[in-house]
């Protein structure tokens, strides 16, 4: 029988409020979240996880500004404060978190050349994570994507798995945006379009 996982997206001390790249009421969702962790077979967690001195950092384009955008080799790129630095405080995930279930934990972002929004592909959308492959290894075919940041991580993971084929729901109710210049309603838009179920 088809299995299902739920997906909890980047729930890491630096997205939440007091953290470098803080999503409003990040820390709002930790008890929804804690609840579907309780309710689901399988659970994968994905951690936010670059080298200092990342690409997709301000900090590393002279004159640049955090949510400015640059061009890379692979396209479009916003930058962003230093954020989930590998082993800092920052990168660690939120302390309420009940992730001790967790069966994987896929970390992304950590190529110092490229960034990785979706928890299936790098921002290059052709160097995979693994993700993709893992869940189909092990007969899963339906997932649940809750986290942060709806309209980065969230909305391109979900796009992502849709196009690999599984069926995806994503639970705005335990998800918080950053909404940059309109990007909540346009990835939203973009989910809907392409077939998540928005719960
Ligand atoms: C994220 C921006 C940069 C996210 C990660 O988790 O949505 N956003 N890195
Ligand atoms: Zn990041």
């Amino acid at each position: 029988m088809a299995e299902e996982a739920l997906i909890v997206i980047d729930m890491q001390n630096d997205f939440c409020p007091g953290g470098a790249l803080a999503v409003d009421g990040g820390d709002e969702i930790v008890p929804g979240i804690n609840r579907l962790i309780q309710t689901s077979d399988h659970v994968v967690l994905t951690q936010d996880w670059h080298p200092a001195g990342h690409s997709s950092f301000a900090s590393s384009h002279p004159g640049k500004s955090p949510f400015e955008t640059v061009t890379m080799p692979y396209g479009e790129q916003k930058l962003w404060p230093d954020h989930c630095i590998q082993g800092n405080p920052g990168a660690d995930f939120h302390p309420q978190l009940e992730w001790t279930k967790a069966e994987l934990v896929v970390r992304k972002g950590f190529r110092t050349a490229i960034d990785s929004y979706s928890a299936f592909f790098e921002n290059d959308h052709t160097t995979p994570t693994g993700l993709g492959g893992y869940l189909r290894e092990r007969g899963i075919r339906r997932l649940t994507i809750a986290g942060l940041a709806t309209d980065f991580c969230v909305a391109y993971s979900a796009l992502d798995a849709v196009e690999q084929g599984f069926a995806v729901t994503v639970r705005l109710e335990a998800c918080r945006g950053i909404d940059l210049a309109g990007s909540m309603a346009e990835m939203i838009g973009r989910m809907r379009g392409a077939g998540v179920t928005l719960a």
